[in-house]
């Protein structure tokens, strides 16, 4: 059983060296954050997150440490009234592409520690049901990058 054991890390340290030549397993593109208005506690984020870790995962939550809380929310008609609802888990195929674009998905930030204007940046973690954790920085902008 020992020499096993021993017999596979070689096979382990190569599949991990592999993982990481081929580079990042998802990709978080076109990211901006909405300048906070005047006061305003709650602000929105956007991207597009990719899945290329090759394996069906969730995305369970984001935490930012410029905001009490991160959901992923989403703007939905319901009975003529265009309501906000958080999304839950999102689930993401291999090679699935999700946009957080205004009108549709969005990473709504709540409870802002700061105020956020164009030209700062800051962390976001993404927790995944299986991958690693993801941080990625997002920057503040006016509008969508071009
Ligand atoms: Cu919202």
């Amino acid at each position: 059983m020992r020499r096993r054991l021993l017999l596979m890390v070689p096979a382990l340290l190569a599949s991990l060296a592999a993982a990481r030549a081929q580079g990042p397993n998802w990709i978080v593109d076109g990211a901006w954050v909405k300048p906070s208005l005047e006061g305003a506690l709650n602000s929105v984020a956007y991207f597009t997150l990719v899945n290329r870790t090759g394996s069906a995962d969730r995305l369970l939550a984001v935490t930012t440490p410029v905001a009490a809380r991160a959901e992923l929310h989403r703007d939905e008609m319901k009975d003529g009234v265009m309501a906000m609802r958080a999304t839950g888990p999102l689930a993401l195929a291999p090679g699935a592409r999700v946009v957080l674009a205004p009108g549709g998905f969005y990473l709504m930030l709540i409870g802002l520690k700061q105020p956020l204007r164009p030209g700062d940046h800051f962390p976001v973690t993404l927790t995944f049901e299986h991958s690693a954790p993801l941080t990625v920085e997002l920057p503040v902008l006016a509008g969508p990058p071009s």
